[in-house]
């Protein structure tokens, strides 16, 4: 039993690991980075919270004297420059997540991959609560595991949203089902090259045994390239594009899974209501996480046929003089914001441009597939994305200062007929706190016309 603890970063994920330690009786100090900290308000927002110690700006050993845990949040990489002091130190450094796996006694399914995991976690977590009230959703969907983690009764369905960066600091973490939906270049600022960060979203299956199952995207050669590194796991394959020997893909129309000889239906495709192939995909994913759970067919049909999607995933805002406009925010990688576009019927003026992520946009452009009309670009990548465009060949760009001008730019040009789509292909740290604040604000804008 642990007696000290330090929490890196007071944040979502932070608060909510400070207030699980008290609630079990350790002490607490929160160590921030940011000096300017408002430790009234960080107080205020954790239980218990006026009995919690505060370190900012930088951290010394002598500050960690007594301390026997030290829990790190997401956003705080783990070759920061304090690292190094805890390291040498002795203290164990945890996730979140291996935090709340330690005090949990839930049955967990956690989804990973570049994108789509939102919309997957969504619906398995919604499937799980039409067969069992008491299950919860968790993880980088923004509601942290440690604010449940230890009050779940035995038995608890867990559907976890797990981001490479919470993969990082697992040790134990063992869902009974996991899943790599797909993987493309994201966060390589993070974690350098794409293989490193391939090799830390296989991390979810580290300590899986052969009781537990992995699903992984059949249709990415990314994700079946890397299938050896699923140690133990029995690996169940979804496919958009093949019907499989074994595993969850489409038949006459079907959502079927096929498991020892026996082919099961589950729902008719043309009983879904979210768009795109890549939904697709997230229904096959939600489909086999949730049966290899033991959920009944019944319940993954009845919970994904009502599904209408996520907030801030290709989410339509409203019309106004025959334009539509859609909120996209989460659309924080080129590959995420590629969907966003091929989801457009039409014309298209594209709002994009954020925080570096040092990715890189030529698929995105070419993706545009002469639907977008104007590029408006805004946030710390929008020279890039300028340049890269340009050398490409498309130059119908306008680069503004803020969301709400992009928002007025696209009003007064949009005719009849156009879409507008904010799909910034990149994160919202530049200017924003998070791609909800980004969405949330977008959706004011344009509901403010
Ligand atoms: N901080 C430091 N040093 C650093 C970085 C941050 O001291 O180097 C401090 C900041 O001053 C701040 C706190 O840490 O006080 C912020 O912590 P955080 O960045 O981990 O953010 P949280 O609010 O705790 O939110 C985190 C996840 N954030 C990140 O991974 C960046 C949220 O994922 C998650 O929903 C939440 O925990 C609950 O689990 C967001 C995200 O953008 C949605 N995730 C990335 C993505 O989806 O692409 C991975």
């Amino acid at each position: 039993m642990f007696k000290n603890a330090c929490v890196a970063g007071a944040g979502k994920s932070g608060k909510a690991a400070a207030a699980l330690l008290i609630r079990n009786d350790v002490n607490v100090t929160i160590f921030d980075q940011n000096e300017n900290l408002d430790r009234e308000a960080v107080r205020k927002d954790i239980p218990g919270g006026e009995k919690v110690r505060f370190i900012t700006g930088a951290l010394d050993a002598e500050m960690l004297k007594d301390i026997d845990l030290f829990i790190m949040s997401p956003g705080i990489p783990c070759d920061a420059d304090f690292v190094s002091v805890v390291k040498n130190a002795n203290i164990p450094i945890w996730g979140e997540i291996e935090l709340g796996y330690y005090y949990a006694s839930g049955i967990i399914a956690a989804i990973t991959g570049t994108n789509g995991k939102t919309t997957t976690t969504t619906l398995v977590g919604d499937i799980f609560k039409a067969y069992k009230d008491d299950s919860i959703i968790v993880g980088n969907i923004g509601i942290p595991f440690t604010e449940y983690a230890d009050k779940c009764p035995e038995g608890t369905l867990v559907a976890a949203e797990i981001s490479s960066f919470q993969l990082e600091t697992v040790h134990t973490f063992r869902p009974h089902v996991s899943a790599v939906l797909n993987l493309t270049p994201d966060h390589l600022n993070r974690h350098y090259t794409f293989d490193n960060y391939a090799k830390i979203k296989f991390d979810i299956a580290m300590n899986q045994t052969e009781d537990d199952y992995i699903v992984l995207n059949y249709d990415d050669p990314e994700v079946r390239a890397r299938r050896n590194l699923v140690p133990r796991a029995k690996v169940i394959y979804f496919s958009r594009k093949e019907e499989l020997s074994e595993g969850v893909f489409v038949k006459d129309g079907n959502v079927t899974i096929k498991e020892n000889e026996n082919e099961i239906t589950v729902l008719p495709l043309s009983e879904v209501k979210i768009l795109g192939d890549h939904n697709v995909e997230n229904v096959l994913a939600a489909t086999a996480v949730s049966y290899y759970m033991g959920i009944p067919k019944e319940i993954i049909r009845k919970v994904i046929t009502s599904f209408l999607g996520v907030e801030h995933r290709i989410e339509y805002v409203r019309t106004l003089n025959g334009v539509k406009y859609y909120n996209d925010s989460k659309g924080t990688n080129p590959d995420a914001a590629i969907k966003g576009i091929n989801a457009m019927p039409g014309p298209t003026y594209l709002i994009g441009g954020g925080y570096d992520k040092k990715s890189e946009y030529d698929e995105w452009i070419n993706a545009f597939d002469g639907k977008v009309k104007k590029l408006v670009l805004l946030g710390e990548t929008k020279e890039k994305i300028a340049e890269t465009a340009k050398r490409l060949g498309f130059t119908d760009i306008v680069m503004v200062d803020s969301l709400k001008d992009a928002v007025a730019f696209c009003f007064e040009n949009a005719v009849e007929g156009d879409n507008v789509l904010l799909s910034p292909a990149c994160a919202s740290w530049d200017m924003f706190k998070s791609y909800e604040e980004r969405g949330k604000l977008f959706k004011e804008y344009v509901n403010e016309l």
